[in-house]
């Protein structure tokens, strides 16, 4: 039955995708190459040096390890001016009236999130009180596809992966998802998602008894 919600962050509760783009395109800029938007799709769900790993193979470009270390703190600094400024106003439409439903309905909610920004990101749109678990980049040892954190996730929700359903925008969350033994949501395009239970493309298209009728009959 369905016990628990694990939610990814940067696609599904806002989208700072797009600052993490423009801020990972300075960093590229700088070292005086360019990258596309397509090329950034890659780096959904990824984390910050591996981010940063494949940026750099892009552009042909070889560091130390001491600079690869400096160029992802600029980088978290260019980023962090774009969080700093967001509002609550940014919520993804129809994600704050789903995690109501959740809570009314006494199931679990969790974040499973790559990003060490995770904490900050919630206070930015005043929803760290909306998670009963917040499970981020500074816990994991692992990146998604490997389903650490969403582990965590259920493990602090104490529920077994079985009960729970990830809602997730990346494909490797997906993988994750499915490889932790929990369902997936995917939220996007299902052309891209294609290994997810189900796919919506907004929280406003959905609701709880919708979903639990199409994750088979929960
Ligand atoms: P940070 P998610 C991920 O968040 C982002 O999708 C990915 O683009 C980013 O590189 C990663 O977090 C690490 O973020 O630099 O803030 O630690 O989608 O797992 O919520
Ligand atoms: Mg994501």
């Amino acid at each position: 039955a369905l016990k628990a919600c694990l939610f990814d962050l940067d696609g599904v509760i806002v989208d700072t995708a797009i600052y993490h783009f423009k801020a990972w395109r300075r960093l590229a800029n700088e070292l005086g190459f360019d990258f596309t938007e397509h090329q950034n799709e890659q780096l959904k769900g990824v984390s910050r040096m591996e981010s940063l790993e494949l940026i750099l193979q892009w552009g042909g470009v070889t560091l130390s390890d001491e600079e690869k270390q400096q160029w992802a703190a600029r980088k978290n600094e260019w980023y962090l001016a774009y969080v700093n400024q967001m509002t609550p106003q940014e919520v993804l439409p129809g994600v704050r009236d789903f995690l109501d439903s959740l809570r009314k309905a006494g199931i679990g909610i969790a974040l499973g999130s790559a990003s060490k920004n995770a904490r900050l990101i919630l206070e930015r749109i005043d929803m760290l009180d909306a998670f009963d678990a917040i499970i981020d980049g500074t816990h994991t040892t692992k990146s998604k596809p490997d389903p650490e954190v969403f582990l965590l996730g259920a493990q602090a929700l104490h529920q077994n992966p079985a009960d729970c359903v990830v809602f997730e925008d990346a494909v490797a969350g997906i993988e994750a998802a499915h490889r932790g033994g929990m369902k997936a949501v995917g939220v996007g395009s299902p052309e891209v998602l294609t290994e997810a239970d189900v796919v919506i493309t907004a929280f406003t298209e959905t609701s709880l008894t919708k979903l639990s009728d199409e994750l088979l009959g929960w």
